[in-house]
């Protein structure tokens, strides 16, 4: 066997010697027949799906009705509609601080007061103003007529001076015998001689006419106070202390 197989080395050896030696080329033979075709190989695995193909041609008329198609895209929004009806009330919520035990806001509280107090006592010494139940009754201490004293009070938020009882008649009062001056009321005299209302157009629920007045009879359309209290129907255009109600 191993002789055997050196004997087939040592020929394919010599013979390959003997191409190398043999350099020449000869001429190149003639092609030979092609062989016959060999038997059909094996399926190939599947290909890809392919594309869908173009809808068939419309089936003949009264045939059974298809299956439902698929929804359509959705519509535009609509209108909103009709607001519903209002819920119940919710819960009351947690209580806050009580303003009392609020410290910020009471010391606020103090220094406006204080401020206020300091204020009236400046004015008070003036003899300005009065207070009286829920009014602040106060003077500028010049001498207008009827009209300027009406527009003076106005302008600052005021209006003119009202004595509606006994207790704000003496307030004025206060105040017209410190400057020795009479007062104008916002008080005037109505259509009918002798009937005086309220600047703002009401009926009078308290007069202090002095003996004998109102005597104008429709020529002394406006009122003054004079230095005991007293009022005296008088014409408008005189010079009088201004007094105003806040
Ligand atoms: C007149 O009415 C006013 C309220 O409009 C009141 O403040 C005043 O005290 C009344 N006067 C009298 C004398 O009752
Ligand atoms: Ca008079």
């Amino acid at each position: 066997m191993f002789v055997r197989s050196s004997l087939l080395l040592l020929i394919l050896f010599l013979t390959s010697q003997a191409q190398q030696i043999d350099k020449c080329a000869g001429v190149p033979g003639i092609h030979g027949t092609p062989g016959l075709n060999g038997a059909p190989g094996r399926d190939g695995r599947d290909g890809m799906k392919g594309d869908t193909g173009l809808p068939g041609p419309q089936g003949p008329a009264g045939g059974s009705q298809g299956p439902a198609g698929r929804d359509g895209l959705p519509g535009p929004i609509g209108a909103s509609g009709v607001p519903g009806p209002k819920g119940d009330k919710g819960d009351t919520g947690l209580p806050g601080t009580p303003a009392l035990l609020d410290l910020q806001l009471k010391l606020k509280l103090q220094l406006i007061e204080h401020q206020i107090t300091r204020l009236e006592g400046v004015m008070r010494l003036k003899d300005m103003i009065q207070e009286v139940e829920q009014k602040i009754i106060a003077t500028n201490g010049k001498e207008v007529d009827f009209e300027a004293t009406v527009a003076t009070c106005n302008a600052v938020g005021g209006i003119i001076v009202t004595p509606r009882n006994e207790e704000e008649n003496k307030a004025i009062l206060n105040i017209v015998k410190a400057y020795n001056r009479y007062t104008y009321l916002g008080i005037t005299e109505g259509e009918i001689p002798g009937v005086f209302h309220y600047y703002d157009g009401t009926p009078l629920n308290y007069t202090h006419w002095r003996k004998n007045e109102p005597g104008g009879r429709g020529k002394e359309n406006c009122v003054e106070m004079y230095t005991d209290g007293q009022w005296n129907d008088k014409t408008c255009n005189q010079y009088r202390l201004t007094i105003c109600e806040f």
